[in-house]
């Protein structure tokens, strides 16, 4: 049976008991005083004999109706309980209900004080009429108890409703999601079309201009790859390393020592200030194809993940030149200092001046990662390396010409081992390329 009949039921049910009540008390509020012989006539006779016979037939009567009353509304919470728990499509109907139901019972509550009222003014209250208004107020309770149980069902059910919205909100989204994806049978067929050249991206497949960038051709990962696919003239060039977000171009040396080398640092004649800070040594800075550092970012990206070899390259005043290498360099990320994590073996006629560095942090003038507790090495010194405490060689320190007075000691662009830290050299260059070794697993990484 549909919801709505039910109460509909239930509500004639209350007004019937309703009008039968309205009825029985206005003919006994009616009846009492006007025809007291007729009354008597009818039924015993004696006048005061049926005036109490009434009013305990009324109460009677009053009370076989508070009880059907009290079992239907205990029914009818029980149901309405159930029935809201189907659906919020009901509660419309159940809200009018419940003004209907408070209505009767308000009516019947009404004409049952007034009537109650003056059998109490003509006969003084006794126990039956106690009780009968002590139910009528337990009824009124129970009924209060329904409705607050009705509202706090229908706030749940307007709970219930907005989660539904929101979920058929996220289902649609996920369903327009869905029908913009992909099938397995579209790349197959596109794969197919691209062999044949009869490949054109529908409107929804449009790529974007980081997917489109995608498809240009792949830049070279360093030097070393330029100098393995064919190119063999130093010079500039565009390389993106494997870990790098986005291309960026470097100097390429492809003479020196079979080529393939990446130039990180070059100075020859202190056109470029080096005395600058962790920003511009993070990013690089100069002029590629003059005086420059390529930026620790840059170098982790080419060696963090793949181990290098590394060359220094000097060159005094005098023309004499000098070199060092190390048959592996690497350094680690930012967040760790760019540290000169690994350096390899040496060999070369400079000496080695930078294995007291390895493992130090990098320290700039305004980013002090060295060793020495009381000062800033860099700032000491005028540069920016890997300082410990400080150091045995500062290739960024500051630009002299030769030996340098007594209180710019250290200060210059000096290796230790080849002419001290009184002497700024002239020329410094720092390369980089992968060794031989590395290649290989970098390019099984890669998967080409
Ligand atoms: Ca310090």
């Amino acid at each position: 049976m549909p919801i709505s009949s039910k109460h509909v039921l239930f509500f004639k049910v209350l007004v019937f008991v309703v009008q039968v009540s309205y009825g029985q008390l206005r003919r006994v509020k009616h009846d009492e005083p006007a025809a007291p012989e007729q009354h008597s006539a009818r039924h015993s006779g004696m006048w005061n004999g049926s005036r109490v016979g009434l009013r305990r037939a009324c109460d009677a009567e009053l009370e076989y109706r508070l009880t059907r009353l009290e079992v239907q509304v205990a029914e009818k919470t029980d149901r309405l309980v159930n029935e809201l728990k189907d659906g919020n499509h009901k509660l419309q109907a159940i809200e009018l209900q419940e003004e209907e139901i408070r209505n009767a019972i308000e009516g019947l509550r009404s004409e049952m004080n007034n009537a109650g009222g003056q059998v109490w003014q003509d006969e003084q209250r006794d126990a039956p009429s106690d009780k009968l208004a002590a139910r009528i107020a337990n009824l009124e309770i129970s009924i209060k108890v329904v409705l607050a149980a009705l509202r706090s069902l229908t706030g749940d059910v307007a709970g219930i409703r907005r989660n539904i919205s929101a979920i058929l909100a996220a289902t649609g989204a996920l369903h327009d999601e869905m029908t913009d994806l992909p099938t397995k049978r579209f790349i197959s067929q596109a794969l197919l079309d691209i062999r044949h050249g009869t490949y054109y991206p529908p409107v929804s497949h449009q790529m974007t201009a980081s997917q489109q960038e995608s498809c240009q051709p792949v830049n070279p990962t360093d030097c070393m790859d330029i100098r393995n696919k064919g190119t063999s003239s130093s010079g500039i060039y565009t390389i993106q390393p494997g870990y790098s977000s986005k291309p960026f171009m470097v100097f390429c040396d492809m003479e020196m020592n079979d080529g393939g080398w990446t130039v990180i640092q070059s100075r020859f004649n202190g056109s470029q200030d080096f005395f600058l800070g962790w920003a511009d040594y993070k990013t690089g800075f100069g002029n590629i194809g003059k005086e420059f550092w390529l930026g620790l970012d840059h170098i982790y990206e080419l060696t963090g993940h793949l181990v290098n070899e590394l060359l220094i390259e000097l060159e005094d005043f005098e023309g004499e030149k000098r070199y060092a290498q190390y048959s592996a360099f690497s350094i680690g990320p930012e967040n760790e200092g760019f540290p000169l994590k690994v350096l390899g073996q040496y060999r070369g006629n400079a000496g080695d001046s930078l294995e007291y560095h390895a493992g130090q942090r990098f320290s700039t003038k305004d980013m002090d990662h060295d060793v020495w507790p009381e000062g800033s090495c860099a700032r000491a010194h005028g540069g920016a390396w890997w300082y410990k405490s400080c150091d045995s060689s500062n290739l960024n320190g500051l630009y002299f010409t030769g030996e340098v007075p007594d209180n710019f000691i250290y200060k210059g662009m000096y290796w230790g081992t080849f002419r001290g830290p009184e002497y700024s050299l002239k020329k410094s260059r720092v390369l980089i390329r992968p060794r031989k070794d590395a290649r290989s697993s970098a390019t099984r990484e890669r998967g080409t």
